[in-house]
């Protein structure tokens, strides 16, 4: 195992893997930038270097300064969180050309999942069910409309260099396609310089399941069961929970052993190692795979209560070459476990709400866990992702998680910004959300404001 491990990330998840390294007896270094200099996961850690200006471009995405940072402190891997450079295989590249291990999937199969669309081939060939889509992108509009007669109305036309929703766009018959096609590659040549696109059947109300992977360097991978992260707004995650209540008290037997088969499969199609997770839509009875994710998630929690694994204590010691010794038959649910994301943001119009922690008590009780990145007098600048905390609750059944987490809710007091506890209250309140019927566009129909 190595000795010192730096942390290039920031907030709630930069503590996170802090406390699980130092419990492993590691040394930790945070890098910060100067909007975060008096940030708990600075604090905390071991060493601390400042790596620029509060622009992430000039801090969290500057690869020569967090690569300087390890060279002087002497730290041995680099763990990079989500977001950021977590996914960026070039910087996996350059970690392994400084001699230093990167907590993460090795860059060759995270080149293989870039391309959304080549990674829909690959696991297609490997038995994976994919929504029923174009084999590779569409070169014109001619053949964008091609696979949509083939596939059938509506469509949704998306970026191969995509992901988490951004460059898609949906085509409800032939006359919508040119426009929606030119939409979709000249944004996707805007945000990534590249324009292919690719054409899927367009499903109108899934649910977002997601399955947790994790991987030996050396050939062993099990899937560590699901997580259902449907309720979102404009692709930011807002709950998660684990189990789905598609799958839960044993429901759906055998759709849960497609999805999880399907889940290995594909992540053994990419060579995949260490944590990751693969994601599909669930509609009308059936999975379907849409990308992998290179990358530890935000709501990794969930799964690690329900499962009793440490996700970040395995990339450590997956990273640093180690086996992993939890066997498929090991991983078994205990319990239900609910995320929620808590923003600095205005509870009802969704602006950012930036501001000084005046007062900050979080809840305390059975079955409660909160990983925040900031504490009573921190200020929540506008710089980055505006999520503060993350309050994850446990019961023995989802209906106990659901009363514990009403409680947790109404007595966490925040004061000085905005904050979206208001909307989680109406989530948890709500009936449909209790019921278990959940679907992508949840939050346009339910958990309204009085
Ligand atoms: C879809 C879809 C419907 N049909 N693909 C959005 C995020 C990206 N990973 C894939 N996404 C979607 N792909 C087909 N063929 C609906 C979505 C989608 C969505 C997916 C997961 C979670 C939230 C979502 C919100 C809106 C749309």
């Amino acid at each position: 195992m190595f000795q010192k491990l730096l942390i290039a990330n920031r907030g709630e998840i930069a503590r996170r893997i802090g406390v699980v390294a130092r419990g492993m007896g590691l040394k930790t270094v945070a890098v910060y930038s100067d909007a975060d200099a008096e940030l708990p996961f600075v604090k905390e850690a071991d060493e601390a270097v400042r790596i620029g200006p509060a622009p992430a471009k000039d801090s969290y995405l500057n690869t020569a300064a967090i690569l300087e940072a390890a060279r002087q402190t002497g730290a041995q891997a680099i763990h990079p969180g989500y977001g950021f450079l977590s996914e960026n295989g070039e910087f996996a590249q350059a970690c392994a050309d400084a001699g230093l291990i990167f907590v993460g999937p090795p860059p060759e199969a995270m080149a293989r999942m870039k391309d959304k669309s080549q990674a829909r081939r690959l696991v297609s060939a490997a038995g994976v069910p994919v929504v029923p889509g174009s084999e590779d992108v569409v070169p014109d509009v001619a053949s964008a409309l091609a696979e949509a007669e083939r596939i059938g109305y509506p469509v949704l036309v998306k970026a191969a260099s995509g992901g988490g929703g951004i460059g898609m766009a949906v085509a409800r018959s032939p006359a919508e396609m040119e426009k929606v096609y030119r939409q979709c590659t000249d944004r996707a040549k805007a945000a990534f310089g590249k324009e292919g696109v690719y054409v899927e059947r367009y499903f109108p109300a899934p649910r977002h399941i997601e399955v947790q992977i994790l991987g030996d360097q050396h050939g062993h991978l099990i899937h560590c069961l699901e997580r259902e992260c449907s309720i979102q707004r404009r692709h930011q995650k807002v709950v998660e929970e684990a189990p789905s209540v598609l799958f839960a008290d044993g429901r759906n037997p055998e759709l849960a052993q497609k999805l999880f088969t399907a889940a290995v499969a594909a992540a053994k199609a990419f060579g995949y190692a260490n944590a990751g997770t693969v994601e599909f839509l669930y509609s009308d009875g059936e999975v379907y795979f849409i990308e992998m994710n290179a990358r530890l998630q935000v709501e990794h929690p969930v799964t690690e209560l329900t499962t009793g694994l440490d996700l970040i204590g395995w990339q450590l010691r997956i990273a640093a070459g180690e086996r992993l010794t939890v066997t498929q038959e090991d991983v078994k649910r205990r319990g239900a476990a609910l995320e929620f994301r808590i923003y600095a943001e205005d509870p009802v119009k969704f602006f950012p709400s930036p501001g000084p922690l005046k007062v900050f008590q979080p809840p305390t009780g059975e079955g409660v866990r909160l990983d925040a990145g900031y504490g009573e007098g921190n200020t929540v600048t506008p710089h980055y992702d505006p999520m503060i905390a993350k309050l994850i609750v446990t019961g023995e059944t989802r209906a106990q998680a659901i009363e514990r987490s009403v409680a947790a809710l109404q007595t966490f007091r925040i004061e000085g910004i905005k904050t979206n506890i208001p909307l989680h209250l109406r989530i948890v309140q709500d009936a449909a959300f209790q019921a278990g019927e959940l679907d992508t566009h949840f939050l346009e129909h339910h958990a309204k404001p009085a």
